[in-house]
């Protein structure tokens, strides 16, 4: 199974953190996002979006994080981290949405304001944007800290592929300037993530 993928994007990390502590080993390959490879034609034909993680499984190709993710656990017998009861996995679906939906557009924002724009000498942070950034992602992080104050883990069921789709890009919390540092619950549940050994192992 190969995963198209880079070391810095957290989108790829959240499958692979999923890959690790399911136990699934994947055929790492790096696509050189800063010098324009996943605008060859080969990479676009496995993803119109031209955007990684990529997953290929015999013959079968699978783009978006998200759902790479479910179908790994779909492929590993015995796993936790995507329970089958209809309610529990609704619970764990409802968190990835709303990981896309509601966390992702003022992290990548900032990611690109305050971390990947500077780094790649492509200008400075546009301060209207960073604001617009600034105020999504901490409507977003002040929902998840107070779910947080009440739940050890995201879901009922435990530590699921809600927990690791949603940490993965706060790791980039220091870099990208995420106004994050003070939710208290959000740290303590972070810090949990990053103690497991999928996170060392999946470190850029
Ligand atoms: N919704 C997609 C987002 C993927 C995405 O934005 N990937 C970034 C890296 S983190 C990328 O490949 N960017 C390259 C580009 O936009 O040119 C997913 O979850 O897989």
């Amino acid at each position: 199974m190969r995963l198209h993928y880079h070391p810095l994007s957290t989108n790829s990390r959240r499958v692979r953190l999923a890959a690790h502590q399911l136990g699934v080993a994947l055929d790492l390959v790096p696509v050189d996002l800063s010098r324009g490879a996943q605008h060859a034609p080969a990479f676009a034909a496995l993803n119109p979006n031209r955007k990684v993680p990529v997953l290929e499984h015999d013959g079968f190709v699978l783009w978006e994080s998200y759902a790479i993710m479910q179908y790994l656990a779909d492929l590993t017998p015995g796993q936790t981290l995507y329970p089958a009861d209809a309610r529990a996995r609704a619970d764990v679906n409802r968190w990835l949405f709303w990981c896309g939906q509601s966390l992702m557009p003022g992290v990548a924002l900032l990611n690109w304001e305050n971390h990947i724009k500077p780094e790649m000498g492509l200008g400075t942070a546009d301060a209207a944007a960073v604001a617009h950034g600034e105020q999504l992602l901490r409507e977003a992080a002040e929902r998840l800290d107070a779910h947080l104050a009440t739940h050890e883990w995201l879901c009922a069921s435990g530590l699921s592929l809600a927990d690791l789709a949603l940490a993965a890009p706060l790791a980039d919390q220091d870099v990208a300037r995420f106004p994050v540092q003070d939710l208290p619950h959000l740290q303590r549940w972070f810090a949990q993530v990053q103690a497991l050994e999928a996170w060392a192992q999946t470190a850029p």
